[in-house]
């Protein structure tokens, strides 16, 4: 093909060539390429140039200045974590671990940061950009938590995009520091119990792609609902953290359910259970600073196992709970690159490396890099504006309705979906209250879901807790929040209340055992052989996984891709806008394959309502028809 496009140049055919042409002339290089990639690449553009992207609002495409992005230190890449957990194995990088002054950071701008703040919207294009500079200036990190929670369905629903290649191509860039993820226990990175083969399977094969760490939590702190998920990554080979998550006040003596005491057990257990590292896991922030120093002490106290702990900033008071966090031992704790951290995010390492500016356990990082790293990740934040959650301020009314960070932002849309956002104060105190009629529940992924929609049930049809027990025979109440009191999700502490749970059963009986246990186990071989009609290439582990989690979402993904192709390698911008008239851009579709596309104009509407697109590929036009939806 090079000497084809050498010969056929119009440079070349007019005699105008000399000795640089080839360096000079890159149009040289770009391939022709099988006729199906490119005409579903255009069909993508221009569908998405008429009539936008699904779900957002359609308008013109924004002009972005260009991004700073922070270029690679020379030198060859320092060693990090990562070599001392391949040659020391979990418990050598635990002992590591004790032996640090300095309090370690774990980075969670490419997984919990943007769940939070731009609904799990980041796509892969955009952390690629920058993870080998990552690696290079940031070595002295504990991990990366860059996989799992949300990410893994929202990247084949909205994004288009297969999470198992976001965690390849990550890895393949950041030898040297723990990659990790965050694992729901029974439900894997769902929203429902599994069968524990398919957990099983799932844990193996996600430690084979490159997860070092596994934060693995249960949304009822059931540790019966984690015991699958230890055991499979330590036969792994890989590091175990087990998440206690905070619910309650420990600083309140009215709050007896989540007393000290319950932590101190509870961290006994898990210590027992065979977890390499305990997490503390306040998804909703609620961990004021002085109950954090009394946690953090009370549990040094009761384990081995290095702590680690995960807050959001959504008081922003979380920044001074760290601190007091950190005097009282804690090992490790979670940060967010500056640009991407407050709020309903984790605070900022930028600004915890200040705060503890001439304390002996300051982390070892390199400011000023870090703060170059903020200014890339500010630009992109630009591109996700849509997806931006409503919160711009310190909102320490979370401590009242105890919402977790991930969810603040996903149940307003739900609000607003319902015609409920005038309602929206209503809804917060909605959900106290059915925290508070479901017993005090630990509240995150999936129990939080269900209060949520319990909540948004009760604010819909203006009923009252007296009218839920009063006429409760008579309702429907959301599908979600019986199958918590049918035990699908497992057993809360301390049980269902009685009461509610036979007026939401209606005589059904629950069960009472681990709900993996009487799954029927997953069929892998006939999942593989139903995708082998699907997929247009061979299929792998990573599919049928992911089906066996999500069918329906996988399967309608599979049918995207069938349709448009791989979309993953579009700028952010032209991914969710389309192009403008007259405008250019160079895909990248495999190393050493580019497509330039160029957009010239769409035909005014024909009678049934399609449109002709034009376009220019590599230099040709091409015309295609798409549906006017708008
Ligand atoms: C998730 O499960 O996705 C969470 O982030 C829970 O905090
Ligand atoms: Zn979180």
């Amino acid at each position: 093909p090079f000497l084809y496009n050498v010969v056929n140049h119009p440079d070349f055919l007019s005699g105008h060539y000399y000795t640089t042409f080839i360096d000079t002339t890159p149009e040289l290089f770009v391939f022709p390429i099988p006729q199906d990639r490119g005409t579903k690449l255009l069909k993508y553009l221009a569908e998405t140039t008429v009539n936008g992207f699904e779900g957002l609002p359609k308008r013109a495409k924004p002009g972005f200045p260009p991004l700073r992005l922070p270029l690679t230190p020379p030198g060859p890449l320092p060693d990090g974590t990562k070599q001392i957990l391949d040659q020391r194995g979990p418990d050598g990088l635990m002992a590591w671990v004790r032996e640090q002054k300095e309090v370690l950071l774990t980075d969670t701008t490419l997984r919990d940061a943007h769940q939070s703040l731009l609904a799990t919207r980041m796509r892969t294009y955009d952390m690629l950009k920058v993870i080998s500079p990552t690696a290079h200036m940031l070595p002295n990190l504990f991990s990366l938590e860059m996989w799992g929670g949300a990410t893994f369905d929202v990247a084949y629903r909205f994004l288009k995009e297969d999470p198992w290649q976001r965690l390849a191509e990550l890895r393949k860039r950041t030898p040297n520091i723990l990659l990790q993820m965050l694992l729901r226990g029974s439900n894997a990175v769902g929203y429902t119990s599994y069968p524990d083969n398919v957990i099983r399977a799932f844990v193996a094969h996600a430690a084979e792609a490159g997860i070092d760490v596994f934060r693995i939590f249960d949304s009822l702190n059931w540790l019966a609902g984690m015991t699958a998920s230890i055991d499979a990554v330590r036969q792994s080979g890989k590091v175990a953290e087990v998440a206690i998550c905070y619910a309650g006040d420990i600083l309140d003596p009215a709050r007896t359910k989540y007393d000290l005491n319950y932590y101190v057990n509870m961290a006994k257990d898990i210590e027992k259970a065979g977890a390499h590292m305990l997490c503390i896991k306040d998804m909703a922030g609620l961990l004021k600073p002085e109950a954090a120093y009394r946690l953090v002490s009370a549990l040094k106290d009761t384990v081995e196992i290095p702590i680690h702990l995960h807050m959001h900033d959504t008081s922003g008071n979380a920044i001074y709970a760290y601190a007091r966090a950190i005097d009282a031992g804690v090992d490790i704790v979670d940060t967010a690159v500056s640009s991407l951290s407050g709020m309903s995010s984790q605070p900022s390492g930028n600004s915890l490396y200040y705060a503890l500016q001439g304390h002996s356990r300051q982390p070892v990082v390199d400011i000023g890099r870090m703060n170059e790293l903020s200014h890339y990740w500010e630009d992109v934040r630009a591109y996700y504006k849509d997806f931006e959650s409503s919160l711009f301020f310190p909102n320490p009314e979370v401590y009242q309705h105890e919402m977790p960070g991930g969810q603040y932002s996903n149940l307003r849309q739900q609000a607003k979906s319902l015609g409920l956002e005038s309602q929206w104060d209503k809804v917060k105190e909605a959900y106290r209250q059915v925290n508070d009629m479901f017993g005090d529940i630990v509240k995150v992924t999936p129990s939080s879901k269900i209060v949520g929609d319990m909540a948004l049930f009760m604010v819909e049809n203006s009923l009252t807790e007296d009218a839920i027990y009063e006429t409760g025979d008579t309702l429907d109440f959301p599908n979600s929040v019986v199958e918590f009191f049918s035990g699908q999700i497992g057993q809360p502490y301390q049980g269902f209340p009685k009461e509610l749970q036979r007026i939401i059963l209606k005589g059904k009986k629950p069960l009472t055992r681990r709900p993996g246990e009487l799954l029927e186990p997953a069929n892998f071989t006939e999942i593989r052989d139903t995708l082998a009609g699907t997929l247009q290439r061979p299929v792998t582990t990573a599919d049928v996984l992911a089906y066996s989690l999500y069918p329906k979402v996988f399967s309608d993904w599979a049918g995207f891709i069938n349709s448009y192709g791989e979309v993953a390698m579009l700028d952010t911008p032209t991914f969710f806008h389309g192009l403008k008239p007259r405008e250019e851009i160079r895909v990248d579709i495999e190393e050493g394959k580019t497509l330039v596309v160029k957009f010239i104009s769409f035909e005014e509407p024909l009678p049934d309502g399609t449109r002709v697109v034009n376009f220019e590929l590599n230099g040709l036009p091409r015309e295609v028809i798409v549906k006017d939806k708008n």
